[in-house]
Order: structure tokens, then C-alpha cells, then sequence
């Protein structure tokens, strides 16, 4: 590991885009083993939980955790509107409210599998969780504000402030009018975590939560909301969260990050060893389940390798139809004998889409949905 000073990644003034790329031999340095202690994934025994006990959950903070007073916090809604609103808590907490089961999960999960390695946040595969959101949709309000004739984003400001490849903002994400005022797309204005306020690390007081959507688009400690006539260029939306690169097109504008590509994963199965994670069984049957989902669609198929993805066999899906942006559970039997395993697992969406058996590549490490594969050792008798 080397020790790249994190001074020195701040060049003010000087906009590089898109990131940089690892060279052949360079690991990950001090500057992204910081990014990846403060912003910590779901160890993967969680997936056990139907909802992520906060804690648990993963955390993806660009910048700093705002200190945020919730008495006298406001969420403006102005812009291209006929009704601009100007809300408290209180307010938003006395609106009909709702709760969505929901799985967030960050765009830049997997890219630490990535040749070559995209330079940021190196996240394996944990980056995710599930919660239960309350708050208000976010169509609800929309609807209150009225927005004019000509309305095309909504743009969501959070109140935490930083310097990104040069460019200082207010971390800032937009939505399309037409979901973001979309009852049934289930975009909330959310207020509570699994029954309690928000905690500081997931937008206290206030967040967006946009069910289906990579994590980047669920604005936290969210203070206005803007409605624009034109399209929101602004970094986070047309410089960063892009896939880019996937042609060799230098100024390729490339394509924006959106829906969650479909994704299993499975509770690692008996106990680790400490060092290299890899994990160890006794002979005679073993239970692998874990969580599958999609923001395309309901996951409909759960398939299961232990043979070095030889031969494939379906494990059992379970899923609530009720609660359409939540993970599904999956579970199958595996009967261990002596010796070296791979075990992977794959799953698949109702449009059909699934897991690459080859890591799709793009130069901001995004949408990196591989098959997950666990190194199992199991003992002698
Ligand atoms: N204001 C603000 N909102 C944000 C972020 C941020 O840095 N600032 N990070 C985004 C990203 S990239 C992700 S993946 C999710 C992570 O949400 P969580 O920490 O609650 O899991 O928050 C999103 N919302
Ligand atoms: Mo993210």
C-alpha cells in the first residue's frame, strides 16, 4: 500500500474528469483506505436481517456529515412552481405519511473488482442495505407546489458541502419531473429509519429516497427541492455517475447512472477465517441463503454454482409483493464434502436481466454487477 497524501488530491480550480484509474501494480493507497473506513458496507452476515439495523447498513458520504438542528430545519420546494412551500418538520410530520420497504444500494459497488481499478471508494460488494422509510412522497408535494407548464427536473440540494476533481458544490442530484411527481414510482421525503429518526450518517433530519435507483440519487439531509425548465448539468449529475469509457471515445459523455443492475448475494456460509475472510465448513448439508433484487423489476430467478460455475441449480426466491423495492430472500441446500469450493450465485430480473460472469467495465468503477463468488473450505470428518 502506498501513502498518497490526501492534500495532494485537492487541485481547486481544475475540473479532471472523469477519475483517475489505477496503474497495473498500484494498490489502494491511505486517501482510499479513508474513504473506505469512513464509508463502511453491510457486513454481508447482516443479510441475514429483513431490514438493516442502522449501523449496519452501508454509508456512502462524499463530503462531511452535516451537524444538523431539527428544530429549525426547513425543506424548500421553489423554482418553476406556482405554490413555493417552505416546510418544517412539524409540517411534513403532520402530511398523511407512508413507508417503503426499500433497498438502496451505491452505484460504485464492485468496483474495487475492476481491471483496471477505477480510483475512489473500493468497495467489494457490500455496498448495501435495506430500510423502512417513512416520510412523505414526494409527488404529494409536488403536487401542493403545482408545477408550471414547462417543468422538466426536479433538483434535490443536500447541506453538505465539498470539493470534488476540482469543483466545489452542495451535493446536488436532479430527477426527471415525470418520476419524481409519480406516485407510484415511491419517491419519499423521508424522515425515519426502521421506526426512529433519521441517524446522523443517513441525512438526519431529512432525506430523498428513490426506490430503485443506485444510492447516489437519495439526496440526504435533504433542504430544497427545485424545480427547473431544463435539464440539471450540475457535477454530480453530468460529470460524475456516468458510464463512461465503455467506448474509446475520449470525450464520451457516456451514459447516466439510473436503475440497480440485479444483484445476489448470500450470507457467508459457516464460520471465517480472520485474515482472508474465505470461509470454513463441517461436512454433511449446509443452508445458503441470502438477498437477490433488481431496480428493473422483481427478481424472478436465484441460480447457485458450486462447482466453479460448471452447472447451475435454482435456489428458492421468496418474495413480498407487497413491498416491490425490497430485496427478495433466496435459499437452497448444499451438501459439503471435503475439499475446496467456489460457490457462486447469480440472479436474475423480470426483464431478464442478470449477472455478467465477466465484470463490465467503465472508467468510474459503476454498475459492476459480477457474480459473487465465496471461497468455502470444508473440513475433514
Ligand atoms: N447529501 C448527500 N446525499 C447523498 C450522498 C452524499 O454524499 N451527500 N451520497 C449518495 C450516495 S453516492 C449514496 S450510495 C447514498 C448512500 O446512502 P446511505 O449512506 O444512507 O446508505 O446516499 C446518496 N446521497
Ligand atoms: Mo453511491
Amino acid at each position: 500500500m502506498d501513502g498518497t497524501p490526501g492534500l495532494g488530491e485537492v487541485s481547486l480550480g481544475e475540473v479532471s474528469a472523469p477519475g483517475r484509474v489505477a496503474g497495473p501494480d498500484e494498490g489502494i493507497s491511505t486517501a482510499e483506505l479513508a474513504l473506505a473506513t469512513r464509508n463502511h458496507g453491510l457486513p454481508l452476515e447482516a443479510l441475514a436481517h429483513d431490514t438493516s439495523p442502522p449501523g449496519l447498513h452501508y454509508v456512502l458520504v462524499h463530503y462531511d456529515i452535516p451537524a444538523t438542528d431539527p428544530d429549525v430545519w426547513r425543506l424548500d420546494l421553489d423554482g418553476h412552481v406556482d405554490h413555493p412551500l417552505s416546510l418544517d418538520l412539524a409540517a411534513l410530520r403532520a402530511r398523511p405519511a407512508v413507508t417503503h420497504r426499500v433497498t438502496l444500494e451505491c452505484a460504485g459497488n464492485g468496483r474495487a473488482r475492476l481491471t483496471p481499478r477505477p480510483v475512489s471508494q473500493p468497495w467489494l460488494a457490500e455496498a448495501v442495505g435495506t430500510a423502512d422509510w417513512t416520510g412523505v412522497p414526494l409527488a404529494a408535494l409536488l403536487a401542493e407546489a403545482g408545477p408550471r407548464a414547462g417543468a422538466v427536473e426536479a433538483v434535490f440540494t443536500g447541506a453538505d458541502h465539498g470539493v470534488e476533481r476540482g469543483v466545489e458544490q452542495d451535493y446536488r442530484r436532479s430527477l426527471p419531473l415525470g418520476q419524481a411527481a409519480d406516485p407510484d414510482r415511491g419517491v419519499l421525503v423521508a424522515y425515519a429509519m426502521n421506526g426512529a429518526p433519521l441517524p446522523p450518517q443517513h441525512g438526519h433530519p431529512l432525506r430523498l429516497v428513490v426506490p430503485g435507483w443506485y444510492g447516489m440519487a437519495s439526496v440526504k439531509w435533504l433542504r430544497s427541492v427545485t424545480v427547473t425548465d431544463t435539464p440539471f448539468t450540475g457535477f454530480q449529475q453530468a460529470v460524475a455517475y456516468r458510464y463512461r469509457g465503455v467506448t474509446e471515445d475520449p470525450d464520451d459523455p457516456g451514459e447516466p447512472v439510473t436503475l440497480i443492475a440485479p444483484r445476489a448475494l448470500m450470507i457467508p456460509p459457516g464460520f471465517p477465517d480472520f485474515m482472508t475472510r474465505a470461509r470454513v465448513v463441517r461436512p454433511g448439508p449446509v443452508p445458503l441463503a441470502g438477498r437477490a433484487w433488481s431496480g428493473h423489476g422483481p427478481v424472478v430467478r436465484v441460480e447457485l454454482s458450486a462447482d466453479g460455475e460448471q452447472s447451475w441449480t435454482d435456489a428458492e426466491v421468496t418474495a413480498d409483493p407487497d413491498r416491490p423495492w425490497a430485496w427478495a430472500a433466496w435459499r437452497a441446500g448444499w451438501t459439503a464434502t471435503p475439499g475446496t469450493y467456489l460457490l457462486s450465485v447469480r440472479a436474475t430480473d423480470a426483464t431478464g436481466r442478470t449477472q455478467p460472469l465477466t465484470a463490465p467495465w467503465n472508467r468510474g468503477g459503476f454498475g459492476n454487477n459480477l457474480v459473487q463468488r465465496v471461497e468455502v473450505h470444508c473440513l475433514a470428518e
